[in-house]
């Protein structure tokens, strides 16, 4: 994950030079603006700037996608922050969450046309040939480029994607409901699969009520599991809404591992899933998970964070430890599916892209329910 790679100087993967007597000529289509609007900053915390910028162009395995909405991630505001460990090239375009239309591709891109909807995730490229790309585990690339980080994000009106790992988003799918899904969606999708539980068992989700927690609850749900969904308690009616069996308040006097053992007979639940910043809710969270149950780190809190855990209560409680980040082509596919075939909802708050700064003052102070998406075209 996270590794710096410069797009201009990678080399196409073999396969694509196999199929590129398949693939159709660089195609593009008429009203390409030679600027647009986009969100850039050049230090960490500074001002993020709506401006004008070139418009880019695509490499021969490149779509251009001119992006309509873009999802902003609890990790956009961490990497504007650089408060985490690695640090991401500046200036900088945010954006890992951008639903749009196809507008430009390479001469080797066969798998998209002009005029699809297409989708940019967390993983812009990969390698296609190590050992993880091979198993299916291209979030763990060595090689990876990351869309708003290692490369330019999705906070602007056109935004270059590697044809291999852009998403389709089927046409019947509303474009700005379906671009949390592309990071958010996708991820806890992925953390519940990771989970490896069977439906029926109890999952509960820290951080229930925000943007990745929303789609966790539902997703849990629409997969079979009791849910319960913790968070502060104003967030406890959306959580509820979301279709959570019950809901624990983290800020309340009575601690959380006690509220959720009494929600689960005193024996935890199956799983435990973290989609908050907390640290303390991660080193609660192995206290009070099921024997033999599972916890799945999802929240990135700020750079150099510990988890702590009593060795030998962890061994003989039989605990499971998991990180899960993201997901590969196939789980974007599926999350995607949930939602078209109505299974979850996807709560959105848009405002236009210039507004990027109030969003990000307004999760500095917790205040989130769901997903703000940004409208390109504002
Ligand atoms: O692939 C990954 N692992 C991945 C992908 C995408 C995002 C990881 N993330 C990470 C982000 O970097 C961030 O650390 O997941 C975390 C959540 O992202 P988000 O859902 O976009 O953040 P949000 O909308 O602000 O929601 C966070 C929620 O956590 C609650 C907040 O009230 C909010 O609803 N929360 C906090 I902060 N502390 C809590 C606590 N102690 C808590 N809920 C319960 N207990
Ligand atoms: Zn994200």
């Amino acid at each position: 994950m996270f590794k710096l790679a410069i797009r201009s100087t990678r080399l196409a993967p073999r396969s694509t030079y196999i199929f590129r007597s398949l693939a159709t000529a660089s195609s593009t289509s008429p009203n390409i603006p030679a600027t647009q609007k986009a969100i850039v900053f050049d230090q960490h915390g500074g001002p993020l700037q709506y401006k004008d910028i070139q418009v880019p162009k695509p490499g021969p395995n490149d779509i251009l996608v001119n992006i309509k909405y873009t999802g902003v991630c609890n990790s956009d505001y961490h990497i504007w922050k650089g408060d985490w460990a690695i640090k991401p090239q500046l200036p900088l375009i945010l954006g890992h969450e951008g639903a749009g239309v196809v507008v430009a591709k390479g001469e080797n891109v066969s798998n998209f046309q002009i005029g699809d909807h297409a989708g940019i995730k967390w993983v812009n490229s990969t390698c296609q040939s190590c050992e993880f790309c091979q198993e299916s585990h291209e979030s763990s690339c060595p090689s990876q480029t990351n869309s708003g980080f290692s490369v330019q994000g999705t906070y602007q009106q056109y935004c270059l994607a590697n044809a291999d790992q852009a998403a389709h988003i089927p046409k019947d799918v509303d474009l700005a409901k379906a671009a949390p899904l592309l990071c958010a969606g996708l991820t806890v999708y992925k953390a519940l699969r990771n989970a490896n539980i069977r439906a029926g068992q109890t999952v509960a989700i820290i951080g229930a009520g925000g943007g990745l927690g929303s789609l966790a609850v539902q997703y849990g749900v629409a997969m079979g599991y009791r849910v319960i969904g913790i968070d502060a308690s104003n967030k406890k009616e959306h959580v509820l809404s979301k279709g959570a069996d019950a809901f624990v308040d983290f800020s309340s006097k009575v601690g959380v591992p006690e509220q959720v053992l009494e929600l689960t007979e005193g024996k935890g639940p199956h799983a435990v899933i973290n989609v908050s910043n907390s640290v303390q809710a991660y080193n609660e969270a192995i206290t009070y998970v099921r024997p033999t149950g599972t916890v799945i780190l999802v929240g990135l809190p700020q750079g150099g964070a510990k988890l702590e855990s009593d060795i030998v209560m962890q061994t003989l409680r039989a605990v499971n430890i998991k990180g899960s980040v993201v997901g590969n082509r196939a789980d974007t596919r599926e999350a995607l599916e949930f939602f078209r075939r109505g299974k979850v909802d996807s709560p959105v708050k848009i405002v236009g892209l210039s507004e990027a700064p109030d969003v990000f003052k307004l999760m500095e102070d917790r205040k989130i329910m769901g997903r703000y998406v940004l409208d390109t075209s504002k």
